[in-house]
């Protein structure tokens, strides 16, 4: 799960719909008409004497078959419009929760996102049962990576990952170390793909090569897609039980605690001092604080926070010029980050499933206590 925080996300938020980034991969289906046209005019890695020796170690490494190898990165096509995404946003861009959050609990989503809990009502509970994991939350996710399945992206996998792996832009920070990252995920997508049979070159994804309705990069679709309808496949593109599964699946991996809530509302007390919330702020998303704490600097809680025996912290999300908003995060906020590494995506995953809730009702809600805070 790394995707946005990898790209760069935070910096992406002003400009792009939320990439996404959790992890996935297998069963095979063809998608709709691959972006030819987005397609360098011929560029494919056949060409790229790095990328064919990359294909022979890889072969080595995984005991595949070399020839086979070869020719999937071979045809693999470098994508300029990839190589631009990538590039870093420009600094100074302000971030905007107000701008960000309106982009997803908005008609549309809301609407897609009750069809598909009415549609997904026994699988969303057996998902809670098994993994703690609330409904709502699973919902909103599955609403900010791809609208409940219309945009999974139209990339070819492969050609995504090659670009990326090969043609990392050089100008970017932490460009050595998000071209390991993206080497890393070819290899698991051809891995996994050889695994179960499926062509590389017919998987279609993100610009980052994320996949499926919960836009799984492959090293997350390795580590924790699951088969949830049990017909003996992971499929992230065509099941949506697989793909709720495997988002609960994420979440309780990555530590989620049932029954605690993601967040509290803060307020702060008046004449509290810039130092005492500076020193609040400085962890960001890492809940580092105890409820004492955060009283002792002057944040305010109230209610079941008050209660809470877990760490906390103060997250603040800017809203351009505006007063920022902050709450306090709970180590379930932090969860949720692992996810895509942003606050400002967490809270609208967190949000979206909570208004989406609040449209189905939930008569028989098998947790009572399932957990987040509005
Ligand atoms: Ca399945």
């Amino acid at each position: 799960m790394m995707s946005l925080a990898l790209l760069g996300a935070t910096a992406l938020l002003a400009v792009l719909p939320a990439v996404s980034s959790a992890q996935g991969g297998s069963a095979a289906k063809t998608r709709p008409a691959p972006q030819v046209s987005a397609r360098s005019q011929g560029f494919s890695y056949a060409q790229s004497e790095p990328a064919m020796a990359f294909a022979t170690d890889l072969a080595s490494r995984r005991n595949l078959d070399p020839a086979w190898v070869r020719q999937q990165i071979g045809q693999a096509q470098r994508l300029p419009t990839v190589i631009r995404l990538m590039q870093p946003a420009p600094s100074g861009t302000p971030k905007n929760w107000a701008a960000y959050r309106a982009r997803f609990i908005e008609p549309v989503r809301l609407r897609a996102g009750q069809l598909f809990w009415e549609a997904n009502r026994d699988t969303l509970a057996r998902a809670e049962r098994e993994f703690g994991v609330p409904a709502s939350l699973i919902v909103g996710v599955i609403g900010v990576e791809s609208l409940y399945g219309r945009h999974t992206g139209t990339f070819r996998v492969i050609d995504a990952l090659a670009t990326l792996a090969f043609d990392f832009p050089a100008t970017h920070p932490r460009a050595a170390a998000r071209t390991e990252f993206f080497r890393g995920e070819l290899e698991q997508f051809l891995s996994l793909t050889e695994r179960t049979g499926t062509d590389p070159l017919s998987l279609l994804g993100s610009y980052a090569g994320a996949m499926g309705w919960p836009q799984f990069m492959p090293s997350s679709w390795v580590k924790y897609a699951i088969d949830f309808d049990g017909d003996g496949k992971v499929d992230l593109f065509d099941s949506q039980a697989d793909v709720i599964g495997s988002v609960a699946n994420y979440f309780k991996a990555f530590g989620w605690q049932t029954g605690v809530p993601t967040h509290y509302p803060v307020s702060f007390a008046p004449g509290q001092s810039r130092e005492d919330l500076d020193t609040l702020r400085a962890p960001d998303i890492l809940p580092s604080f105890s409820a004492e704490s955060f009283a002792t600097r002057g944040a305010v809680l109230e209610g079941p926070a008050l209660q809470h025996t877990g760490k906390l912290a103060l997250v603040e999300l800017e809203n351009a010029g505006a007063p920022s908003t902050y709450i306090a995060g709970t180590e379930n906020f932090y969860v949720v980050t692992r996810y895509n590494w942003s606050s400002y995506y967490a809270l609208a995953v967190i949000e979206l499933g909570q208004a989406v809730e609040a449209l189905v009702g939930r008569p028989e809600a098998a947790t009572p206590d399932a957990g987040q805070q509005r």
